[in-house]
């Protein structure tokens, strides 16, 4: 049997690196009766298009990142909230890794849309992208800010008086090269791997978020495995959380010295003060009201449940 495994991701990047390295494990342990095959970003169309793929069972596998359900499974772009989870990096992961509002709230949501997201994993703190170097607020505006398809990323940004526009990131460097958009945001591996300092200036520091992936099977799928499969994916699944932790630490570190030592195209790298994170995170705390009050379909209870998971994880 052959599995397909979709990826937004390419060659080398964290994404894809995850899927070779779960197919490596799946032959393994069913000594070649289950071949998974990884497809990396770029032949089946848009990251949207991909997510439809999983859920018409075109493909069994997908890592998938929530901001491109945005338009469909609302409570999925709690991750689009900045200065949510902890500074800690790994922290951040330990919650991902246990958060009951998560794995068992967020999951029922996902899997009324045939989407069964069976693990959360960071790619890494985000960064801001541009030419105008940002270190405060007022430096985003009016800013043509690139998001994924996502309202409450746009709702983020438009909290900085940014403009945001939703934008597939086969899109963006070409965006940022002719101005159709001016900044964005992404993990350190990522930026440097896409080449987009290339087009852009600067990197603020500002650890304003995580870079949140999913690995999600089709659901009906999933409940069709017979339990010995179930087992053998869930295993893996698992034990791929720490390996994919290493990788997306690794990779961030890797780049940021690359981009340092980069004298080719350089790239200013501003690193924030706690205080002047402060200003951000005072500009972010009001769109969780609006994520309770106009995003969340279950009234931010899983919001309200994630904030008591992360108080107790920082305790
Ligand atoms: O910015 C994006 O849309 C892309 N960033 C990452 C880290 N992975 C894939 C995604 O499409």
């Amino acid at each position: 049997d052959t599995w397909r495994f979709i990826t937004e991701e390419t060659q080398g990047q964290v994404q894809f690196v995850y899927a070779e390295e779960f197919a490596k494990r799946i032959s393994e342990k069913t000594d070649g009766a289950i071949t998974v095959e990884p497809y990396e970003y770029g032949g089946l169309g848009s990251e949207v298009d991909q997510v439809k793929q999983l859920q018409d069972g075109a493909v069994e596998l997908a890592v998938m990142s929530p901001g491109f359900t945005g338009n469909m499974v609302m409570e999925g772009q709690i991750f689009a909230l900045h200065f949510l989870f902890p500074d800690s990096v790994e922290t951040t992961q330990e919650i991902l890794n246990t958060s009951e509002a998560l794995n068992t709230d967020l999951v029922e949501r996902y899997e009324a849309h045939d989407i069964t997201p069976l693990s959360f994993w960071t790619e890494g703190a985000m960064q801001w992208t541009s030419n105008v170097g940002i270190d405060e607020p007022a430096d985003f505006d009016g800013l043509k800010m690139r998001v994924q398809e996502s309202p409450l990323m746009m709702k983020s940004y438009e909290a900085y008086d940014a403009s945001p526009q939703a934008l597939s990131w086969s899109e963006l460097y070409t965006g940022l090269d002719r101005g159709t958009v001016e900044g964005q945001e992404n993990p350190i591996f990522f930026i440097y791997d896409a080449a987009f300092h290339e087009v852009q200036d600067t990197m603020t520091v500002s650890n304003h978020n995580n870079y949140v992936a999913m690995t999600t099977v089709n659901t009906e799928w999933y409940s069709d495995l017979s339990d010995e499969l179930k087992t053998i994916v869930d295993d893996t699944v698992e034990e791929m959380q720490d390996w994919v932790f290493e990788e997306q630490d690794r990779q961030n570190s890797e780049f940021l010295t690359e981009m340092e030592n980069d004298t080719e195209n350089p790239t200013e790298i501003i690193e924030l003060t706690e205080d002047q994170r402060a200003a951000f995170r005072e500009l972010a705390i009001p769109v969780r009201d609006y994520y309770r009050e106009e995003v969340s379909e279950v009234d931010g209870a899983i919001l309200d449940k994630l904030q008591e998971e992360i108080d107790a994880a920082m305790e």
